[in-house]
This record gives structure tokens, C-alpha cells and sequence, in this order.
């Protein structure tokens, strides 16, 4: 039995089996749909008494009080003490990194005088309150924690609320250590579609914010998609992916294993693999059947390199990279001796993974840039989560004497023919005739 596709860029189907590869239905149940409305209208209209309810039903938490949800500060600062150093020390070392990163991406205010004394310019500012959204269970990542509070925190938000519906265990330890590092200020453990509407609108107990990110499975991403115009939200995401453009030098276990580690995140994520010699892809398939049973998420490896992997011949590298862009992926590693080469090439990814000793684990951990990245396709449109999604900018005008009497003819003329005659008016008072 064959464990990933093989296809051909020269064979005369390959436009129709790119395409089923690529397609994904992302469209929510309309149970699931319906659902969040009813969880957002009872958090709206009831506030901490239908989020206790929730709470109790679907988290199984014996509560009397929402407040009771809320963790101190000191016990998020504990779960970091409690930690094995070596992870206490790899934590500060990725915080760190990501801090420096995304120190850069600050966006400064700007003003300029025109020729006539009039200034204008942007000034940025943070959002003042931000929600954090934290899965429970196993795709709880202390990583994730840290790709969405230093961004927040590097743009200034003075309050970084994170919610989770944790369940005890040395997973919690770390996500709150995380949280800690990264500088969250408050933690409730709530979560599901209650969660977001609780931060969306607020409740007695729960500070409504003004932006909601984080991951979540399909209830929160409907109640984030719903929630929205309310509050900001980040990126709806689909499933994990990776391509992989590799020029046949890199050893065949090191590209075997980065198709694995998108592949063990679920059976829907995808890898793919582009590469113009068929003896190499031949390496990685034996590389891929030898390594895979290993793994302890062998099954979700297999299952999702079934469904959506592929082992891809094209007729050379620039075949790859018109392909990638095609694929917009997530993940996009060069595996290339010489990846600067290629870069020109590509215009859309949501990461670029450069040179073989570039795995895309080191950048979902620690080299720095943001692992929150537009699936789908959708890097043909977006970017990584970043400062910039934590600032906001206002427009500046202060407009002269002279500026006044020359803008206001422009704008009393163009007033005249919207019909709108006060516009036209306000703007006449101000020239000097
Ligand atoms: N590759 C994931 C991020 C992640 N990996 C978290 C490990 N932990 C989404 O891009
Ligand atoms: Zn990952």
C-alpha cells in the first residue's frame, strides 16, 4: 500500500488533480453555526450566569462563581517556577527571540507639513484589550502562547486577557508558564464558543476586549466569525500545511521528517513535497516508509499524508516555484543550495523557510518569526500575525490658513456637486473670500 501520491507535473491531468488535492471543504456545519448564535445570545443577554452554566456542561467544572475561573497572577508565575529548568530555559530563550523578531514590526507614527502649513500624518496606537484563546487538550501549545501574547505586547496593549478551558496536568504548567513569560495579565480557564462571546461582550466578571486571537476547533471559530464587527478578530485557520521545494541534496530523512511534522498535526493537514529529480522523491518515500512507524502520532501521519500528501516530479525548479505560489502554502520550505536564488520567485507564503538546515519545527518554536500563519490559500491576501495586528492607526489633519482657503474651494466644489450644502458651506466659511 502506498503511503503518500505520487503525480507529475507533465502529466496532462495535473491542473485537475493539483486542484482536488488543494480543495478543502472549510464550510461549518450549519448545527455548529446555529449553535454559537444560541451560546453568544445567552452570554449576551445573561452574562456570568450562562457562562457558569456553560462552563459546567461542557468543561465539567463544579463552580459557584465565575470569578473562581480567574487564576492569580502569582499562580501563573508558580507553573513557570515548577517547570524542569532545561524547559524553563528553553521557554526564555524562544520568548526572548520572538520579543527581538517582533520589535522590529512596530509601526511608528508619522507627520509631514504640505507646502501650504498643512500636517498631516498617522498616528499609531495599541489596542487597549486583548483576548487570548488558548485550546484545551493536546493542541493547548505553550508555542502558541508565545506567537500570540508578544506580538501584543511588543505593540503595547495594556491588558492581555487569556482564557483556556484547561484540564490540569503538566500541559497546563506550561501553557501557564507561557502566559507568564509572554506577559498575559489575566487568565480565566473558560473556553468554547462562551468563552468568546464572554470577551466579545463582556460579562459581570469577564472585561469585554477589543480583539479576539488564538486558535480553537469549530465552535470557537464559528463564535470568532460571528463576534466579529463587535470585536477584531485574527485569521479564521484552516489545517496545518507545508510544501516543500527541494533540489535533490538535502538527506532524504531530514525532508522525510519536516512532511511529518505538518502531517502529525492532524489527519487534514497537508505536505507536499516538489522536487525535479525522481530519484530523490523515490529516496523520500523509502525515508517515509522506514521513519514513519516510529513516531508515536504515526496514525495521524498516515492518515493525513493519505488524504492530502503528495510527492510532486516537476520539470525544474522554476516549475516548483510557479506551483508554490499556485499552493499560496502556510509553510513554504527551500530546500535548496542556494534558496536566495529562488526567493524573487516566490510571491506567495505565508513563511519562507530558507536552505536546508531551515526545518520549519525551528521556526515554529524559536527562530523568531510569528507560527500563526494564513492558511488555505489565503497568503495570497494575508500575512503572519504580527505587531501590526495589536496596533491600530488614526489619521492626523491640521490644516493652515492658506491650506484652508485653497482646499476649500476643491472641497466646496466637489461638496456642491454630492449635493451635500453643508459640507460646501463649512468648507467656503474657511477660504478668505
Ligand atoms: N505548525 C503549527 C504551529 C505549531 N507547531 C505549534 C508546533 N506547535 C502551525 O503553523
Ligand atoms: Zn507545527
Amino acid at each position: 500500500m502506498t503511503l503518500i501520491r505520487r503525480l507529475s507535473a507533465r502529466q496532462a491531468d495535473f491542473a485537475d488533480q493539483l486542484a482536488q488535492l488543494l480543495a478543502f471543504d472549510a464550510a461549518l456545519s450549519p448545527a455548529v453555526e446555529q449553535g454559537a448564535r444560541d451560546i453568544i445570545t445567552a452570554i449576551r443577554s445573561r452574562g456570568d450566569e450562562a457562562l457558569l452554566e456553560y462552563t459546567r456542561r461542557f468543561d465539567q467544572r463544579e463552580v459557584a462563581h465565575v470569578g473562581e475561573l480567574e487564576w492569580p497572577a502569582a499562580e501563573l508565575e508558580a507553573a513557570y517556577q515548577r517547570l524542569p529548568q532545561a524547559e524553563q530555559e528553553a521557554l526564555r530563550i524562544a520568548a526572548e527571540r520572538i520579543r527581538r523578531f517582533h520589535e522590529r514590526q512596530k509601526q511608528d507614527s508619522w507627520q509631514y507639513t504640505d507646502d501650504d502649513g498643512t500636517l498631516l500624518g498617522q498616528q499609531v496606537t495599541a489596542l487597549d484589550r486583548v483576548g487570548i484563546y488558548v485550546p484545551g487538550g493536546k493542541a493547548a501549545y505553550p508555542s502558541s502562547v508565545l506567537m500570540n501574547a508578544i506580538p501584543a505586547q511588543v505593540a503595547g496593549v495594556s491588558e492581555i486577557i487569556m482564557v483556556s478551558p484547561l484540564r490540569g496536568g503538566a500541559e497546563q504548567d506550561r501553557v501557564l508558564a507561557a502566559a507568564w513569560l509572554a506577559g498575559v495579565h489575566r487568565f480565566f480557564s473558560i473556553g468554547g464558543a462562551q468563552a468568546v462571546a464572554a470577551l466579545a461582550y463582556g460579562t459581570a466578571t469577564i472585561p469585554a476586549v477589543d480583539k479576539i486571537t488564538g486558535p480553537g476547533n469549530a465552535w470557537v471559530a464559528a463564535a470568532k466569525r460571528q463576534v466579529f464587527g463587535q470585536v477584531g478578530i485574527d485569521m479564521i485557520a484552516g489545517p496545518s500545511e507545508i510544501l516543500v521545494i527541494a533540489d535533490g541534496q538535502t538527506p532524504a530523512d531530514w525532508v522525510a521528517m519536516d512532511l511529518f511534522s505538518q502531517a502529525e498535526h492532524d489527519e487534514v493537514a497537508q505536505s507536499i513535497l516538489l522536487c525535479p529529480d525522481a530519484a530523490y522523491l523515490n529516496a523520500v518515500e523509502a525515508s517515509i516508509a522506514r521513519l514513519l512507524p516510529s513516531l508515536p502520532r504515526a496514525d495521524i501521519i498516515r492518515q493525513s499524508l493519505a488524504n492530502r500528501g503528495a510527492l510532486i516530479e516537476v520539470a525544474d525548479l522554476a516549475e516548483a516555484c510557479l506551483i508554490a505560489n499556485q499552493i499560496a502554502p502556510e509553510h513554504l520550505e527551500l530546500s535548496v543550495a542556494d534558496p536566495q536564488a529562488l526567493l524573487p520567485q516566490i510571491r506567495h507564503a505565508g513563511a519562507i523557510f530558507m536552505g536546508a538546515h531551515t526545518t520549519e519545527s525551528l521556526g515554529d518554536y524559536c527562530a523568531g518569526p510569528n507560527h500563526v500563519l494564513p492558511t488555505s490559500r489565503s497568503a495570497r491576501f494575508s500575512s503572519p500575525l504580527g505587531v501590526y495586528d495589536f496596533q491600530k492607526r488614526s489619521s492626523l489633519i491640521q490644516v493652515s490658513p492658506k491650506g484652508a482657503d485653497q482646499l476649500g474651494q476643491v472641497a466646496d466644489l466637489l461638496a456642491q456637486g454630492e449635493g451635500l450644502m453643508a459640507h460646501a458651506l463649512a468648507a467656503r466659511y474657511r477660504t478668505r473670500r
